[in-house]
């Protein structure tokens, strides 16, 4: 039995400058997932420091931080059968640079440090990712049209 899930995706600043939205967007709602959320915000310091806890310490975290806080982000709630690893193959290797043609990565980017979009790994990551960004009021329940046609 498949069972809907839930995952949190960010649109880095390079893919909001690049004019990437609209197109990475698509790809995700013509794959069948639901976005349930969804804003244009800045990430702040402090927000950056939260979000990337697990790579506090290492050699890119502070341009890491700076690349994160450059713009405004899209971040977004999508929702589907098996959403967390179906957006993590559609985005692609972490490094773009040995990420494969047809994934966001491969598409658009060519090197780790400029990779273009988030995606959660797990989902209590996705859990974790989600309440930082939304307020349970911001995430909208609704059917899409072709829902009953994304399953058996
Ligand atoms: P992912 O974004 O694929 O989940 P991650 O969580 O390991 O990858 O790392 C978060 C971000 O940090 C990643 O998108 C880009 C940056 N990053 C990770 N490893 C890096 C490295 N070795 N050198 C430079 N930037 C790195
Ligand atoms: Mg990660």
């Amino acid at each position: 039995m498949n069972v809907a899930e839930r995952t949190f995706v960010l649109l880095k600043p390079d893919a909001v400058q690049r004019g990437l939205i609209g197109e990475i967007v698509s790809r995700f709602e013509h794959r069948g997932l639901k976005v349930t959320a969804l804003k244009l915000v800045r990430v702040s310091r402090s927000l950056g420091e939260t979000y990337y806890a697990e790579h506090k310490g290492k050699a890119f975290f502070e341009p890491l931080m700076s690349y994160i806080a450059a713009g405004p982000v899209v971040a977004m709630v999508l929702e589907g059968d098996g959403a967390v690893a179906a957006v993590r193959k559609m985005m692609g290797k972490t490094n773009s640079a040995e990420a494969e043609p047809g994934t966001i990565r491969g598409d658009f980017a060519l090197t780790i440090g400029r990779n273009v979009i988030h995606g959660s790994d797990s989902g209590e990551s996705a859990k974790r990712e989600i309440s930082m960004f939304f307020k349970p009021d911001e995430i909208h329940a609704y059917t899409r049209i072709d829902e009953s046609w994304l399953r058996e």
